[in-house]
């Protein structure tokens, strides 16, 4: 080749490669490099984290459109930021169980945490749960409210903060209620917005957000309504005028097809609140349940709403990863049942948002079932850190792709030795007892016709099985409250 071919052909490949370089610039997205050899449309690095949870938030939000009386302006602000998951499933329809799971990424056939009775400290206080995690990585701590089941068995989790505002618990006053025990009651209340405990907490996370951080921070902000009592001032009552509440549509006999184990939880007969339906009912009662409930989750959504305008005003704006779930979802009489403790749809579908600053395809809800295991090990890939011990799977490649093909099923764990399977269209429910349920969501949202008996998904109801765990954690003891004196 003489010198002039050379150059010729030097000159036609640096054009070439401009060429290329330019093209490549206008049609693909930012990539990032991740560990390994990969790249991703996510930048991955210690981002702040702004952990939000609120207390027995079911999936009545606006922009779920999932009651057509929700008011959670706040709530659907984020979802406008980013990825709302409708199908989003509570590991265990209950607090403690469900925050024992999701805060250490340990599931309940693990750690032997099961239900609301027992000493959960004592079943996860092995596992590194999320703060401590995200501590050891070199973040700045901090948390207030309801993160881990805290309250009457007194842990806060000492130790697990670098700060940790504590406002304790206030009984509030109502001005009128409608009162069937000593947790199911509604009406508004005496108090004003600033006197409530979640008020303050809100408050003094605020504050954090004001402050200079030289480290990254994690800021956890547990709110405890709409969990009962619902007495929340009466503006709240206001948005959600009486004559318009329409409440959950049942069919009669809906249970006459539910095995023996879910129509006693559907009645709570092995509960303190007996028959919670037939008494809101026959005392005509049920539109001022749902009015109290959806009060107080705009009650929730307000306090919310406070928190994000702070961020919004704070130099963390644009470098926070903003996450949002509910601990588990709530009947109300959908079922016959109130409150959670049951394996249906209602007891354990939550909300769960998630903003990550510089994500694609935000402004989205995302339909896939996935459970709220994903939580942990999504938040340490998100931050470039190394993965957790854990028994959840990352869902950054549903952030990064809607189409992203996803096998792994929503499971929910109550009491031991009962699950149900959430994946694609179908819910799976196996009791300890042997009784089973099944339902196919195309067809039937409300979980009306149970599936379990016909020949003809036998096919489907085993493929569901199969996810079921073959080992199971023996539960770890109750709490003795005569002896501990709690
Ligand atoms: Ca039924």
């Amino acid at each position: 080749m003489n010198i002039r071919t050379f150059l010729l052909q030097a000159f036609a490949l640096a054009i070439a490669v401009l060429v290329l370089a330019s093209c490549s610039n206008t049609t693909t997205k930012k990539q990032y490099k991740t560990q390994g050899n990969s790249t991703s449309t996510i930048e991955k690095k210690k981002w702040n984290i702004l952990f939000v949870s609120i207390d027995d938030l079911n999936t009545w939000t606006g922009h779920l459109d999932t009651h057509p009386n929700a008011v959670t302006p706040n709530i659907d602000r984020l979802a406008k930021r980013g990825v709302s998951f409708r199908h989003a499933y509570s590991p265990a329809p209950h607090c403690k169980p469900a925050r024992a799971a999701i805060m250490t990424g340990m599931r309940p056939w693990e750690t032997g945490v099961y239900h609301g009775k027992q000493d959960w400290f004592s079943g996860v206080k092995q596992y590194e749960s999320i703060p401590q995690f995200f501590a050891r990585h070199g973040y700045h701590i901090m948390g207030t409210g309801k993160l881990f089941h805290n309250g009457d068995d007194g842990h806060t989790t000492p130790g697990y903060w670098h700060e940790y505002g504590d406002f304790g618990y206030k009984k509030v006053k109502s001005i009128r209620e409608d009162r069937f025990n000593e947790t199911l009651t509604w009406g508004p209340s005496v108090e004003q917005d600033e006197e409530f405990p979640d008020y303050k907490r809100v408050s003094w996370a605020i504050e954090r957000l004001q402050q200079k951080h030289d480290k990254p921070f994690f800021l956890g902000v547990g709110i405890y309504k709409p969990h009962l009592a619902w007495h929340v001032p009466q503006k709240y009552f206001d948005l959600h005028p009486i004559e318009n509440i329409v409440v959950p549509k049942t069919i009669p006999n809906d249970l006459d097809d539910v095995p023996a184990q879910g129509k006693k939880w559907a009645e709570n007969i092995e509960d303190v609140f007996f028959n919670d339906h037939k008494k809101i009912v026959a005392a005509g009662k049920w539109k001022q349940g749902v009015q109290g409930y959806l009060a107080t989750s705009s009650f929730a959504d307000a306090l919310f709403g406070r928190l994000l305008e702070a961020l919004d005003n704070s130099p963390y704006k644009d470098n926070t990863i903003i996450i949002l779930w509910g601990d588990h979802g709530w009947h109300l009489g959908e079922k016959n049942h109130w409150r959670k403790h049951a394996l249906w749809e209602e007891s354990t579908n939550t909300s769960f948002l998630i903003h990550v600053p510089g994500l694609e395809n935000q402004n989205r809800i995302d339909d896939t079932p996935i459970d709220l295991m994903t939580i942990y090990p999504t938040l340490a890939e998100l931050t470039g850190l190394p993965e957790p011990k854990h028994s959840g799977k990352s869902m950054v490649p549903l952030l990064e792709n809607p189409d992203a093909p996803w096998d792994t099923p929503a499971i929910m764990t109550y009491m031991k030795g009962n699950h149900a399977v959430r994946f694609g269209p179908y819910r799976y429910i196996f009791y300890a007892d042997g009784g089973e349920e099944l339902y196919d969501h195309r067809s039937d949202p409300y979980e009306w016709i149970n599936l379990a008996e016909n020949k003809k998904y036998a096919d489907v109801k085993a493929r569901l099985k199969a996810f079921l765990p073959t080992k199971q954690a023996d539960a770890i003891t109750d709490y003795h409250y005569d002896i501990k004196g709690k």
